[in-house]
């Protein structure tokens, strides 16, 4: 287990014990630890295998419970007092936790005040109006929680992007090593690289379509089998995911492709499309009569229907099939084309790994730059830097890349920062700070439901302040978790084309803040974006393909994208022609 799981389940611990006793001293224990732990540079099953218990009890603030707990999990996988904890506390706590404003005090009074133990509890327990009375709960916090448990509701059954398709990427190599197996194609919403999938659709070509459906409903991970038919089955796997897989001949292959990627809208476009030529489109094929004039490929049935190649990320039936019939469709910003990432944490603050390493870890994925975007003073939390810190960092950064000079690298770090927006829209560092930096990102990290017209004038005000470069994870969703931030994304959009801000669409899986329909009035506003990683990981710069994925569903090129310039041109842009190279 990675030191991410162990904290978690450590975190989890600390958050049962404190609904059960309280905010007490072993409460605070884990949740401290499982911080730590966080940020800890060596993963802990090597700590453990370098020298046992003992080396575990060598990190501050783990003791003998803690050290025995941590060694527990590192061995088997589990902790005991966790699973007790669990099965004394009937709650589902991990589902509670997710309701925006509740957490393990509030908890802990619903349950022992009206014994909720599940969000069916909790919805009906605030629909009944019983919150609001409870010692500190009101009328607005009642509501807040209805809210909260509407917003988990909706987005229920869907699986990230980030989670599902690792999934799908290495069933596509498991069914490919089968015998007989010549093709084996991740479809639908996926293939569309939506946010966010309900399953996932599988096509294989095959000789024999048997023996795959015998080891697809076999499979280790299958928790359920949800159908078993000749060339179609569909199982639950043991994280949730459901899984369909067709076998389909050949000759369909294309068509089928076609079909089961979707959407729904754009395959009515299509189909509507063939029928005005007197053709015939479905699964199986494309028809005039009895004959197939296409099937074996995608290509070739658009190429029948005399439409442009639709990539799949813009088949939503959102103006792609009026501009394919012209060969007028966007040449969209390409999977490779990234030359650096302009947001990136490190240990400086709540990253795991030092500049250094971060800079390692992007040149060895072929990026040119990373701007180091360390969090600013208000988030004490995470130990966001102030002046003084900033400044030091500074200095670190000049030393790291007078080694990569040395070293004769081409790589460069930026200097930058992730400056929190304060209430006001005022910025947390000074100017005179913000204008040593390379890169100015500004986002909010607090206040995320003012009302509308005064979070309007709070974004406007921070991402016109001269020194601002870049407004991160704009709108501050979490996909399943946290809606977003609700202001006048088209006054915004405007302030920003006026004042030269870029907006950013952050790559992380959870977020992935811009959405493709906010991207899509950036591009057409002129308004640049910056794809970034947020990386607080060597390992997270991998997520930046779940960004590029985004731009293109917001029809974003390559002339869009400020990091797919080369970096004197982004630069430039960015400062101005006149403090160019500075
Ligand atoms: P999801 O799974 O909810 O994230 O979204 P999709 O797009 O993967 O939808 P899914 O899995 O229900 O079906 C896969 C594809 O099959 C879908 O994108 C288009 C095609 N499809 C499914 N049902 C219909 C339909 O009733 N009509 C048409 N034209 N296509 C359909
Ligand atoms: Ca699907
Ligand atoms: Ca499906
Ligand atoms: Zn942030």
């Amino acid at each position: 287990m990675d030191n991410a799981g162990i904290a978690g389940i450590i975190r989890e611990v600390g958050e049962y014990i404190q609904v059960d006793e309280g905010l007490s001293f072993r409460a605070k224990a884990y949740d401290r630890a499982a911080e730590t732990i966080e940020s800890l540079a060596e993963p802990l099953t090597e700590t453990y295998a370098r020298g046992g218990l003992v080396a575990l009890l060598e990190i501050k603030g783990i003791g003998r419970g803690l050290g025995d707990a941590l060694e527990e999990i590192i061995t088997s996988g589990v902790s005991s007092l966790h699973e007790e904890l669990k099965r004394a506390l009937p709650i589902d706590l991990p589902a509670l936790n997710s309701v925006q404003g509740l957490g393990p005090q509030k908890i802990r009074a619903l349950y022992k005040e009206l014994k909720v133990r599940n969000l069916e509890d909790l919805e009906k327990a605030a629909v009944g109006g019983k919150i609001r009375v409870l010692t500190g709960f009101g009328e607005k916090s009642e509501e807040k929680i209805l809210r909260g448990v509407e917003f988990l509701k909706r987005g229920a059954g869907r699986m990230l992007l980030g989670d599902a398709l690792p999934w799908g990427r290495s069933l596509e190599k498991e069914l490919l090593k089968l015998k007989g197996v010549r093709k084996a194609t991740l479809a639908g919403s996926a293939r569309r690289r939506r946010e966010t999938v309900g399953d996932l659709d599988m096509l294989v070509v095959a000789d024999e379509a048997k023996p795959i459906m015998d080891y697809f409903i076999a499979m280790p991970d299958v928790e359920e089998i949800l159908a078993n038919g000749e060339t179609k089955s569909a199982v639950r796997l043991k994280n949730g995911l459901q899984v369909d897989l067709r076998v389909v001949p050949a000759e369909s292959y294309g068509a089928a492709l076609n079909y089961f990627t979707g959407s729904r809208d754009h395959n009515i476009a299509l189909r509507q499309i063939a029928q005005d030529k007197g053709l015939k489109l479905n699964e199986y094929g494309l028809f005039r009569g009895d004959v197939a004039i296409a099937g074996f490929t995608e290509e070739g049935i658009y190429a029948a229907l005399e439409l442009e190649f639709v990539p799949p990320e813009l088949r939503e039936n959102s103006g792609e099939v009026e501009l394919a019939r012209e060969s007028g469709l966007p040449q969209l910003v390409g999977y490779s084309d990234l030359c650096g990432d302009l947001q990136v944490q490190t240990s400086w603050t709540d990253g795991v790994h030092s500049i250094d390493k971060m800079a390692d870890a992007a040149m060895a994925l072929g990026l040119e730059y990373i701007v180091v975007t360390d969090h600013t003073k208000r988030l004490a939390m995470m130990g966001g830097l102030d002046e003084k810190k900033i400044r030091l960092q500074m200095k670190e950064i000049d030393a790291v890349n007078a080694r990569l000079v040395a070293a004769g690298k081409k790589f460069r770090v930026l200097k930058g920062s992730e400056c929190d927006i304060l209430k006001d829209g005022s910025l947390d560092l000074p100017d005179d700070v913000l204008a040593e930096l390379d890169v100015v990102g500004v986002s909010i990290h607090s206040y995320f439901d003012l009302p509308r017209d005064k979070q309007t004038a709070r974004v406007i005000k921070a991402i016109t302040n001269p020194h601002a470069d870049i407004f991160f994870h704009p709108t501050a969703r979490k996909i399943n978790a946290r809606p977003a931030c609700d202001f006048d994304m088209v006054a915004v959009l405007d302030a920003a084309a006026q004042a030269g801000t870029v907006m950013e669409v952050d790559a992380f899986p959870d977020r992935l803040d811009l959405s493709a329909e906010h991207i899509r009035m950036c591009v057409s506003r002129g308004v640049k974006i910056a794809i970034d990683s947020d990386a607080h990981d060597k390992a997270h710069f991998s997520v930046l393909e779940y960004g590029i994925a985004q731009a293109r569903r917001g029809w974003a090129r390559k002339e869009d994208v400020i990091n797919a310039w080369p970096v004197e041109k982004m630069l430039s842009m960015l400062k101005g022609a006149q403090s160019y190279g500075k």
